[in-house]
């Protein structure tokens, strides 16, 4: 009856076959044909029971998110629902692959919900800055408790059908062809009789409910939302399910959705959800990717540890290559150490750490490297020695293998030319914990071929990471942005602001920690190597390091750190120091207030992030946007540096650029030529 959506007939069952590709959201365009179909199947008497299946690789994921912000057109799925539980009949949703979001929903307003094994249910709104807006968090807890409801609404995270079996969201569960099992439950659930009771009728879920531990537990949700409304609704709208009637509960949670949809934080957080998608996909991506069925790691130590982690936790066979048996096996044992970890924690079972660990080939031989289709060292960041071994890997490696090497600010160009074959050369920039990080900056070298970037960006993402491709430049995205934002620092200090000042700015704009928490976390060391060894200096982060104060691991750096403990206790001592150098330095301290941190910190930010996109180390803003809210902890609500300018305003921001220009005279304070063009046409396109 449409080319989105078809009825046929099993005897007197009818099956509706929703057909969107690729994930059969519900556009207008299928939520029309719809409901005219439920319509005119519940008033069919030669119908007696409607089974809700669609083709493809899952059942409904959800609402369309491209028409949010659009108007609304009717019929909406509030609507589809509401007919739905008017029809008398038995109605079954057949879910295979995720029924996530408005799918749920949907299926929640059936009778009877059926899936594969393999299936997937959840609402994961929260993660768009969103809450269920087709009543899911007044139909959930009627069938799971409260409780649980509170938790998937509130992480968005989705439960196996097993788990939704067990809770009462789902009836059954089958192997085999799913429709005829669908069909088959139908006509026998049919045969039985009803009354059949909607879900809005339901309360075997609520019943149970321990209102005072809902409220221990969404007030503990709460503190975790770090400035986001949208969790904050969710749990309010699960609540209203227990506490209000349902037409009641139903209008609360419309109210709370309408309000959302509009807010700035669930544009961001809708962009982001295009954006990462849109990150993975390059020019050349056409190319019969380059095949990789093995990946050899070269260096054991975090980094390389955590890399081999990544890519066998993603189901390579892994070669991890050192330079001495004692190497290996220290850097085999922490492997096994992680593992055993997670298996204490809970994430991971014995059975799967034996899997990952047997996936682990340890190696001192180059030669040892032959099958490998990727190679990607890991070794001590210094030119020298990553040429020598990429030197190693043209004697060593097959024709066609990708070599890559995981430097943070490296010129690859450089390293690709020492080989002979530049064309098989790339960057792969992991961020530590290499196996937890989600992002992985793929850096393309001027002569890298499309068949080898192709392959890895497809591989990153079967080893579940979030890729962006970027050029080659001084730390490429993410490191190249933060040495702007951290040029101001030491500056902000000595006039007059306190570390914990600052990192509270950071915290209040949505940060998870500040820049001097943060340095004190990875270790005031690393960047007092790299100043030294470019002739640089930081008054106040060396004189620290001087006094072997390195931060978290030596219990003091701009904070003092209990034996063991993560809190950052601020130090008068430090204090003290920064107002001895100011002094040194003739500086007379002044009330620094927030909103001077974020322009001094955050408007270099964007400024920086505005001529990586003029140079086409970037190909988009919104991969810019990818890299610093999945690597670097850029507030999600906010979208990441480049959208949140344009909430800001990029004319303000060239405003108060421009005045401090003037005031320091610092280049980072230089309004890039973009960002003025992006202050006239209000897009970042427009220079590209
Ligand atoms: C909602 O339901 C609100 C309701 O409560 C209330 C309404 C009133 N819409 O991720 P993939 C596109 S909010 C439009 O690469 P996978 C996606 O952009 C929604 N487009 O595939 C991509 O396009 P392209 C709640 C969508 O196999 C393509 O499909 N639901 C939507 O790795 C493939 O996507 C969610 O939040 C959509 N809903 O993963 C679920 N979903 O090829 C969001 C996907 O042009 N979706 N696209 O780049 C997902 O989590 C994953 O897509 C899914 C498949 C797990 C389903």
């Amino acid at each position: 009856m449409s080319d989105f959506l078809k009825v046929s007939r099993d005897g007197d069952v009818a099956i509706v076959i929703i057909d969107n590709p690729p994930v059969n959201a519900l556009s207008f365009h299928v939520r029309e044909p719809l409901m005219q179909a439920l319509v005119e199947l519940r008033d069919d008497p030669s119908v007696a029971a409607i089974v809700i299946a669609c083709a493809g690789r899952t059942f409904v994921a959800g609402a369309d998110i491209t028409e949010f912000g659009k108007p609304v057109q009717q019929p909406e799925l509030r609507a589809i629902v509401a007919t739905l539980e008017t029809i008398a009949k038995p109605t079954i949703a057949a879910i295979h692959g995720t029924a996530l979001g408005g799918g749920l929903e949907l299926a929640l307003g059936c009778h009877f919900r059926v899936t594969d094994a393999g299936a997937k249910l959840g609402l994961p709104e929260v993660k768009l800055g969103l809450l269920p807006g087709g009543g899911g968090t007044v139909r959930l807890p009627r069938l799971v408790g409260a409780l649980k409801a509170l938790k998937m609404i509130v992480s968005g995270a989705s439960i196996g059908a097993e788990e939704a079996h067990a809770a009462g969201l789902v009836d059954a569960v089958f192997e085999g062809d799913l429709t005829t099992h669908a069909v088959n439950f139908a006509r026998e659930i049919a045969r039985k009789g009803g009354p059949f009771t909607p879900v809005r009728d339901r309360d075997e879920g609520l019943k149970t409910t321990d209102l005072a531990a809902f409220d221990t537990e969404a007030a503990d949700l709460a503190k975790k939302a770090r400035g986001l409304e949208a969790p904050i609704a969710c749990a309010q709208a699960v609540r209203n399910a227990v506490t209000l009637h349902f037409d009641e509960a139903l209008a609360a949670e419309r109210a709370l959705f309408v309000k959302l949809v509009a807010s700035d934080q669930s544009r961001a957080q809708r962009h982001l959800f295009f954006a990462e998608r849109e990150a993975a996909k390059i020019p050349g991506k056409d190319f019969i990717k380059r095949r990789i069925a093995r990946v050899g790691v070269i260096g054991a130590g975090t980094m390389g540890g955590g890399i081999a982690m990544a890519f066998a936790n993603g189901g390579y066979p892994v070669t991890l290559l050192e330079t001495s048996q004692e190497a290996l096996r220290r850097g085999l044992a922490t492997i096994d150490k992680n593992y055993a970890v997670s298996v204490t924690r809970g994430s991971l079972t014995e059975d799967a750490k034996r899997q990952r660990l047997a996936r682990f080939t340890g190696s001192t031989d180059y030669a040892d490297l032959a099958d490998c289709d990727l190679i990607v060292e890991a070794v001590f960041e210094d030119m020298t020695v990553k040429k020598e071994v990429f030197g190693r890997l043209e004697a060593a490696a097959k024709p066609g293998a990708i070599l890559a090497t995981n430097t943070s600010y490296l010129d690859i160009n450089e390293i690709a030319a020492s080989t002979s074959r530049p064309q098989d050369v790339l960057g792969l920039h992991f961020f530590s914990p290499a196996n937890v990080m989600k992002l992985l900056e793929i850096v393309r070298a001027e002569k890298t071929a499309p068949d080898a970037l192709a392959a890895v960006v497809d591989l990153a993402r079967r080893i579940g990471k979030v890729a962006v491709v970027v050029g080659v430049c001084h730390g490429f995205v993410g490191n190249r942005m933060l040495a702007a934002r951290g040029a101001e620092s030491e500056a902000l200090l000595l006039e007059g602001a306190t570390p914990r000042q600052v990192d509270q700015a950071f915290t209040d704009f949505g940060w998870p920690m500040g820049p001097f928490q943060m340095g004190d976390l990875a270790g005031l060391d690393i960047g007092w190597r790299n100043r030294k060894a470019r002739g640089q200096t930081a008054v106040i982060a060396d004189t620290l390091c001087e006094q072997g104060r390195f931060g978290q691991k030596t219990g003091r750096g701009y904070y003092l750190y209990e034996a063991g403990a993560r809190t950052a206790v601020p130090d008068p001592e430090v204090e003290a120091l920064i107002r001895d150098k100011a002094a040194e330095k003739g500086i007379a301290l002044r009330a620094v207030g927030a909103e001077e941190i974020i322009e001094r910190t955050l408007y270099p930010l964007v400024n920086e992030g505005a001529r990586i996109l003029e140079e086409g180390i970037a190909a988009r803003a919104s991969d810019i946007d990818v890299v610093w809210v999945n690597g670097y902890g850029f507030p999600v609500g906010k979208g990441g540096p480049m959208f949140w300018a344009g909430l800001e305003g990029a004319a303000k921001i060239i405003e108060r650029l421009e005045y401090w220009h003037q005031r320091t005279g610092r280049q980072v304070f230089k309004p890039a030529p973009l960002l003025k063009r992006m202050a006239e046409t209000g897009s970042w396109e427009a220079g590209e």
